[in-house]
């Protein structure tokens, strides 16, 4: 004999929105579910950084491959800036961080910043 579904003797109870609400469990009664914001990391060009620094800084900061690297680098160089990464805002904060390190250790004035997707 099969029991009823959502009945007595347990197993998932019915979806009653109004009595989720009151035992504070999330339900499906939320309209939208809010993924945060997210950031673009921006690298400038400059006249003084050199090339090969930009494609192994978007290799081993943003993960890009030797290839993509490369072409991010040229389109910034040819464009002015270019999108090294999109992150939530702590993550992209943290990325700018590192490249300004890296570039002041070595003397380059490369800049990098955030602007919101
Ligand atoms: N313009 C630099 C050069 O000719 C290269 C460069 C590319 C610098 C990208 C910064 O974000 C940059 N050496």
């Amino acid at each position: 004999m099969a029991s009823e579904p959502g009945g007595p003797g347990g197993g998932t109870p019915p979806l009653d929105p109004e009595r989720e609400r009151e035992s504070g469990v999330a339900t499906k009664t939320r309209k939208q579910v809010s993924r945060p914001p997210r950031f673009k990391v921006l690298l400038y060009n400059d006249d003084y950084t050199p090339m090969e620094f930009v494609v192994s800084l978007l290799e081993q900061v943003f993960g890009k491959g030797p290839s993509e690297a490369t072409q991010i680098m040229l389109a910034i160089h040819r464009g002015g800036h270019g999108v090294a990464g999109v992150y939530v805002l702590e993550v992209a904060e943290t990325k700018v961080a590192r490249v300004h390190k890296l570039a002041e250790e070595r003397g380059y004035p490369l800049r990098a910043g955030v602007e919101k997707e």
